[in-house]
């Protein structure tokens, strides 16, 4: 249960909540958060205050992108050479995972115009397309075994340039499901409703391919994808399952950029989580309704008692599967939900906790506990676009767990935990120019380690905890955290 306690041992007697759970729904939070704004805590990887709990990291690979999948920009009138966004998985089918970097056509910077396959030690695998421009958010590219015969493809879209097209249109784009070992075609499809499609703008250009499991088979073999106003699924040999129309829309008011797939209900099935709407597998709403303004980022993640709910940006909500609030903050807590993440960062606290940037594109975070206290309001660094945070278990299943944001290893207090030796500088703009993070186990013991790349510059870094035992290796398995890696910018 949370204490509101502060790192300075401080109760916060201002945090006053009334909570009223009920297992057969019904649930109401009435939230009365007073916040003291005067106890902020350690704000920048400078000011490092190290934790006595969690190891620290050592470079356990530094990976160049092969210079022939390499590429130029003009950024600020200087050449800058670059790879791209990264994807993370075992292409080649022999155990340890591999790399995929790619970039996307110039005019719209969305539309996937080079794969480029790559091991850990920087040699090539296979490389389809050549140059394109940076991706203008992480794309609609993905690492799974999508036909389950044990080996890995790439599922993307992929550019064909068919005379004027417009950057609004998918008119000029195909899906394609790749060889992960050869990169040669699989299957690919045109289909109507796909290039029936187009947008611009906020709540377009975040085309991200989710693997989920809609069918109920053993292993997802299925994948969503949100294209502006519109959901689809698609199944394995690339047929339609359904589509979804979604009825909000407009800037600061529309359901969340990036949805989330999960079983919210145990059934084996994969519900999806749009902020405004829950989808039941075959794409009909449970429910649907406009919670709170900037329903920027969510999620279905195992909440109170272990079970799952929505877990939903927007006014700090938690629903449970059948779109009962077991939790809302409310706005004037949090104004804008740029990102929420779910994680056990206190060490003492049996439920997990929610990490919230509650002021938009800002490194203010508060820390709230699984009753609704809010336990600290702290500053994480800054990236140039104030995004990318991630809940990286790098204590081990059992925790506590660290909040990665901008390069660094945050704890549940706010203190910078863990730094990352040799990370340069990110260098490049607003947009992408930063260090993005995907969590794995992918050396050493079960804690995880993390992967961070900045899209603009031409290195991934794997770090893991120091020191390194790599006969406590239990080799590389992919799950959602990597395949559908939560990448946000
Ligand atoms: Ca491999
Ligand atoms: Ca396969
Ligand atoms: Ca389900
Ligand atoms: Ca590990």
């Amino acid at each position: 249960m949370g204490t509101g306690a502060h790192p300075d041992g401080s109760l916060d007697a201002s945090v006053e909540i009334q909570i009223q759970l009920s297992p057969t729904g019904g649930c109401l939070v009435v939230p009365r958060t007073v916040l003291d704004r005067s106890r902020t805590t350690v704000t920048s990887s400078g000011d490092l205050n190290v934790s006595q709990v969690s190891a620290p990291a050592r470079l356990y690979r530094k990976i160049e992108v092969p210079k022939e999948f390499q590429t130029t920009g003009e950024i600020d009138g200087q050449s800058l050479a670059f790879g791209g966004d990264i994807r993370v998985g075992d292409l080649t089918g022999d155990g340890p995972p591999d790399l995929l970097v790619y970039r996307c056509d110039h005019l719209s910077e969305l539309k996937p115009t080079f794969l480029g396959a790559f091991d850990l030690d920087g040699q090539v695998i296979w490389q389809v397309g050549s140059r394109g421009a940076q991706p203008l958010r992480p794309g609609p590219v993905a690492v799974f075994d999508i036909d389950g015969d044990g080996s890995e493809e790439v599922i993307t879209f992929f550019h064909q340039p068919s005379g004027n097209t417009p950057r609004e249109s998918m008119a000029d784009v195909v899906i394609q499901i790749r060889d992960g070992s050869t990169g040669e075609l699989k299957l690919e499809a045109k289909p109507e409703i796909l290039i029936a499609c187009e947008g611009w703008g906020s709540n377009w250009c975040h085309h991200r391919i989710f693997i989920a499991n809609l069918r109920g088979l053993p292993k997802p073999s299925d994948f969503v994808i949100k294209l502006g106003e519109k959901l689809l699924a698609f199944d394995n040999h690339l047929n339609l399952l359904w589509k979804y129309e979604i009825e909000w829309n407009a800037y600061s008011e529309c359901s969340a950029y990036i949805p989330s797939v999960g079983d919210i209900d145990g059934d084996g099935r994969d519900e999806v989580n749009g902020g405004y709407y829950l989808l039941n597998p075959d794409g009909t709403p449970r429910w649907a309704k406009q919670l709170a303004p900037n329903m920027d980022s969510v999620a279905i993640l195992p909440w109170d008692r272990g079970i799952p709910r929505a877990i939903c940006s927007g006014g700090g909500h938690v629903l449970d599967a059948d779109g009962n609030v077991a939790l809302a903050l409310g706005e004037h807590v949090v104004p804008h939900g740029q990102e929420v993440r779910v994680g056990n960062f206190l060490p003492n606290e049996a439920a997990p906790q929610m990490a919230i940037r509650y002021l938009g594109h800002h490194p203010d975070i508060l820390m709230v506990d699984n009753n609704g206290h809010v336990l600290h309001d702290f500053k994480v660094n800054s990236s140039p676009n104030e995004t990318g945070m991630e809940v990286i278990h790098w204590n081990g299943p059992k925790g506590p767990d660290l909040l990665y944001n901008g390069g660094a290893l945050f704890d549940g207090m706010g203190a910078v935990a863990v730094s990352l030796p040799g990370l340069p500088d990110p260098i490049g703009p607003e947009k992408m120019g930063w260090y993005h993070a995907i969590p794995g186990d992918f050396c050493g013991d079960l804690r995880e380690d993390v992967l961070v790349y900045n899209p603009w510059d031409t290195t991934v870094y794997i770090y893991t905890q120091d020191p390194l035992d790599e006969s406590a290796y239990a080799g590389y398995s992919a799950g959602p955290r990597q395949y559908n890696a939560r990448l946000m910018d």
